[in-house]
């Protein structure tokens, strides 16, 4: 054995061992700090959205006064807010204390823009406590989303004279103090990265613009937060690096490669932000947010649009499972509460999840290691199993690729694996994979939520939830193939959960044939188009239907023979069909805007001169209520806002709805706007301003009476 060899042999036992016992690894990179630990353990919590919005039915609020006398919840009650969230399997809430209007659910000193200047109980309400003693009754814990954009102050954006914001210093900062200090411990702030922009600001109706980044001063904003609430996680999405990060998107998933890392400075673009950064020097783990409904705030037209089980156990999958933390949104009703529709599908998920990961079959199978630290029962493969997150398996030092071997003794169906890592001495895994022994033979089991362009099984970290077909099998293995130090297993679980049957997928397209798809290829489909219940004496969809150009209401369910269970019904409300429809200007744009297919969308040139318009002519006369527009991809140019026109004869053109699509960016889904009854043949789409590249188009649609 040459020298070399011996001495770096003896170099790895003695980093390994002291006196014959292993020692334990050390930290590999950036470790998470006791709150974010805290935090990550809660896993799943609630949003709640909750404003002046609600009655304005608006996603982003002006801050106009007037809209203060419209906030007037009928009944309003903090305690079934908790009640749901309990039942849901959640952790804890984060309330909107003032979203980007301004308004405060609480009374501030800070402003007359609160609920002490609403009729809701004669201004003598305080929303933020009544929540923080729901929270204390039902053993949640409260989080605080204070927007720093602020619409109505008429200090925002303004400086002084030594360069210092007045309104951060005396209306932000002292909001936050008031709500870190008045209702016990907070777990997370929430600031918002939406910032700048118009508004009422005292009013002037101006457009105040900030650098997000130096505006809030927030060095000293969080040392302030620190001290008032020691305990608490700080997530904010303007570029000064806090605790949590946002995951890019408001769909509700995070990348299946998730680091729980970040560079401490510089830019986080959208990529480090859905996968973390690899070699990361600080810990910024990924929070997934999203709304249970399209929109944030509550919306009567999205009564029937509140996201199905399938949907949500996809979002669960794709944060919980990927190392994330799951926050879903309430939006509450106008009556005060959360509307039973959304309770009944986020209680729906908790059973499912429940019933999913109920028997961990490898709790009673035999597990081995192809290594295992020092071969001491300390650092065992047994620790997995034992429910234990503070123990784990882990290997010798230089062991950074090893196999776990799961033998359940018999043939044994499962369809879920989840894995932990030890997450305290850092994230370590970088690739894995798990196979199945099948008649002898070795079968992976492929990650089936992760696109086939995207690698499969990478990080694990927090927790890692593997979704595949079920299988039939005597062993699983679990094979780390590449880490950054010796991995740290603390648990792992395999389960069978039971099928869940999705939803079909329905289309019309532009000449009003209606297209129904299933989630999987076995189920049958059954439809109606008259608005009522589908069941398995509807019609039998075979083939495309045609629905003659009328307004019509889809309903769609998928139907398994061998199960007998059906799943939810899918619904779609269509207006009056497209197929007389021509896009007059501009010349090249491409029917995509108008296919019924909101996948398919059309971008202007990079050269296209301003107004960005874009004319259809509807073939006919139409009694005009309304338009809707489904933006493209949110990178490439999305309209936020916009003027709408109708004319008789494309001479004339009255201007019928002119605004913002509020937050269509982080949440690009349908935008209706409706307008009084207006005769017209043609339609003019204006885009006065587009964030991202090129102005792009997914869907345009109308709202006839
Ligand atoms: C966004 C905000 O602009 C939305 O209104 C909402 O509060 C969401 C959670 O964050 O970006």
């Amino acid at each position: 054995m040459s020298k070399v060899i011996l001495s770096a042999l003896l170099a790895v036992s003695f980093t390994t061992f002291i006196f014959g016992q292993p020692l334990a690894p050390k930290a590999v990179g950036p470790v998470p700090t006791e709150n974010q630990l805290r935090w990550q353990k809660m896993e799943y919590y609630a949003f709640i959205h909750f404003s002046t919005n609600t009655f304005t039915n608006q996603e982003w609020g002006y801050g106009a006064p007037e809209d203060a006398k419209l906030f007037n919840p009928t009944n309003l009650d903090c305690e079934q807010w908790a009640r749901v969230c309990k039942e849901s399997g959640m952790t804890g809430i984060i309330l909107t204390a003032k979203h980007h209007s301004g308004f405060c659910l609480w009374p501030t000193e800070t402003t007359e823009y609160s609920v002490k200047n609403s009729p809701w109980k004669n201004g003598k309400g305080d929303i933020v406590g009544d929540l923080a003693k729901a929270c204390r009754k039902y053993g949640l814990k409260l989080g605080i989303y204070i927007s720093p954009w602020d619409r109505n102050n008429p200090s925002y954006g303004l400086l002084d004279a030594d360069g210092s914001a007045p309104y951060v210093k005396n209306i932000f900062r002292k909001q936050i103090e008031e709500c870190l200090t008045k209702y016990g411990d907070v777990f997370e702030i929430w600031f918002d990265g939406a910032n700048g922009g118009d508004g009422y600001y005292g009013g002037v109706n101006a457009n105040r613009m900030i650098d997000r980044k130096t505006y809030y001063d927030w060095k000293n904003t969080y040392s302030m937060i620190r001290k008032l609430q020691p305990k608490i996680v700080i997530w904010n999405d303007n570029g000064d690096r806090a605790d949590l990060r946002w995951v890019g998107t408001e769909s509700g998933y995070v990348g299946e490669t998730n680091w729980s890392l970040l560079n401490a400075t510089g830019d986080v673009p959208e990529d480090m932000l859905r996968y973390g950064v690899e070699n990361g020097n600080a810990w910024v783990p990924g929070e997934v947010n999203t709304s249970i409904r399209p929109g944030w705030f509550y919306h009567e037209s999205e009564d029937k649009r509140v996201k199905n089980l399938p949907k949500l156990l996809e979002t669960y999958y794709k944060s919980i499972g990927r190392n994330g933390t799951f926050l879903l949104n309430f939006p509450i009703d106008k009556r005060g509460l959360i509307h039973e529709n959304d309770h009944k599908e986020a209680v729906g998920l908790a059973n499912s999840v429940k019933e999913a990961f109920a028997v961990n079959l490898a709790e009673k199978a035999k597990v081995s290691a192809t290594n295992s630290r020092g071969k001491d029962k300390k650092f065992a493969p047994e620790n997995v199993l034992d429910g234990n997150t503070e123990s784990y398996w882990s290997t010798d030092d230089q062991v950074k690729s090893a196999s776990l071997t799961v033998d359940f003794g018999k043939p044994t169906s499962f369809n879920r694996f989840t894995a932990e890592e030890y997450i305290r001495l850092g994230q370590r895994v970088k690739a894995f994979k798990i196979e199945a022994l099948v008649d002898g033979q070795w079968k992976e089991l492929k990650d089936q939520l992760v696109s086939p362009d995207r690698p499969g099984t990478t990080t694990i970290g927090y927790r890692r939830i593997i979704t595949f077909p079920t299988v039939k099998a005597t062993q699983l293995r679990f094979t780390i193939t590449d880490a950054k130090a010796s991995p740290l297993i603390s648990g792992i679980g395999v389960y069978n959960a039971p099928q869940i049957l999705v939803p079909p997928t329905i289309v019309r397209d532009k000449s009003g044939t209606v297209h129904i798809t299933a989630g999987d290829r076995e189920s049958e489909l059954y439809y109606t188009i008259d608005g009522s219940q589908p069941t398995i004496s509807s019609k039998k969809y075979a083939g495309p239907v045609d629905t003659d150009g009328n307004k019509v209401t889809v309903r769609a369910m998928a139907y398994d023979i061998a199960s007998k269970k059906s799943s939810d019904a899918t619904e779609e409300i269509y207006d009056i069909a497209r197929k007389d429809w021509k896009i007059v200007s501009p010349g090249n744009a491409k029917s995509a805007i108008i296919d019924g297919d909101v996948s398919t969308s059309w971008y202007r040139d990079k050269d296209a001169t301003s107004p960005d318009d874009l004319v259809i002519d509807l073939g006919k006369t139409q009694s005009l209520t309304g338009f809707r527009y489904f933006p493209g991809d949110r990178s490439s140019g999305v309209i936020t806002h916009y003027e709408f026109y109708v004319s008789k004869d494309q001479d004339n053109w009255k201007m019928v709805s002119s605004g913002e699509f509020s937050n269509i960016r982080n949440n690009p889904f349908w935008q209706i706007k409706n307008f009084d009854l207006t005769e017209g043949r043609y339609i003019k789409l204006r885009a006065l301003k587009t964030s991202g590249g090129n102005t792009g188009y997914a869907e345009l649609d109308i709202v006839t009476k």
